[in-house]
């Protein structure tokens, strides 16, 4: 259910359950998942890319896994075992993660998508809350990162009427990183990948850390966290390396270390 595969320091994890727009069934969760934990666990992945297989990207929750005909689900119960600990996992790595939405993405595939560090949708692709359509409330984050991203006015609007955002807006409102012609995409988002993870690993994943700290803290706070970090950063390899390669005018080779 999910295709993983590492390469040039590069995790692509790419979801796939063509036939259901990449639905996530349990399976696909579990899959998915452990391919992040493998992203945390491992030094030789530099930055993780996530796509889909087939037109879609991702259709949020299998619906058919959740039928309330077999007897009332408890859907706090899938958010806690499933959508909250990937959340939790993408969020906290301290690598890159790239998106890469190859197609619609709804309900919790369109907020997966918005958890991710940079996020690039083919141009035919929209995002859709499908959750109003079903009498539920945005997760994934949802709740969270739109608000953040876009402001109040457009999160609510996209979240009471489940209207389809067509990728270009997402961009156009800073929602997502970059719309990009449809077979362009992977080429596009795979050398960005590529490139991430040829960079200073432990810099990116400490400016990571930083930016969604911002979310919380108070300007102080914020400068004493920067101070802490790059304390850490300057005692790095890669800054070492950065800045000889600098002075001697040469690329910088970096390890991640
Ligand atoms: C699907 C699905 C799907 C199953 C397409 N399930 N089969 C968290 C906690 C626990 C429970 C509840 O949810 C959550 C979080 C959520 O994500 S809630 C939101 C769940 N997602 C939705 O409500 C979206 C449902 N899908 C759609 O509205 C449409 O499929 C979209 C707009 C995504 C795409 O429309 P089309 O391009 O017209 O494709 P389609 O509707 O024909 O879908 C293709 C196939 O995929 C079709 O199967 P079939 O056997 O008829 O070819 C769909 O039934 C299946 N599929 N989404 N979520």
């Amino acid at each position: 259910t999910v295709l993983s595969a590492l390469a040039d320091g590069v995790l692509s994890l790419t979801l796939n359950r063509p036939d259901k727009l990449n639905a996530f069934n349990d399976e696909m969760h579990r899959a998915l998942r452990a391919g992040f934990e493998w992203a945390h666990a491992d030094e030789s992945v530099r930055a993780v890319l996530l796509t889909g297989a087939g037109r879609g990207f991702s259709a949020g929750q299998d619906l058919g896994d959740r039928d309330p005909r077999k007897g009332v689900p408890d859907l706090g119960h899938t958010i806690e075992t499933f959508y909250n600990p990937l959340l939790r996992l993408i969020r906290s790595l301290e690598k890159p993660v790239v998106c890469a939405v190859n197609g619609v993405a709804a309900g919790a595939g369109a907020n997966i998508a918005f958890a991710c560090d940079i996020t690039l949708a083919a141009r035919s692709a929209r995002f859709i809350q499908a959750f109003a359509r079903i009498g539920l409330v945005p997760d994934s984050g949802g709740t969270w990162s739109l608000p953040r991203l876009i402001g109040e006015a457009r999160a609510k609007a996209l979240a009471l009427t489940a209207e389809p955002l067509p990728a270009e807006t997402a961009a156009d409102w800073g929602l997502i990183w970059r719309a990009v012609d449809d077979d362009r995409l992977q080429e596009e988002a795979g050398a960005l990948a590529r490139r991430l993870a040829a960079g200073p690993t432990r810099g990116l994943g400490m400016t990571k850390q930083a930016i969604q700290a911002a979310a919380t803290n108070s300007l102080d706070q914020q400068l004493d966290l920067e101070r802490d970090l790059q304390r850490a950063a300057g005692r790095s390899a890669d800054y070492a390396e950065g800045v000889v390669a600098f002075l001697e005018k040469r690329k910088p080779e970096f390890t991640g270390r």
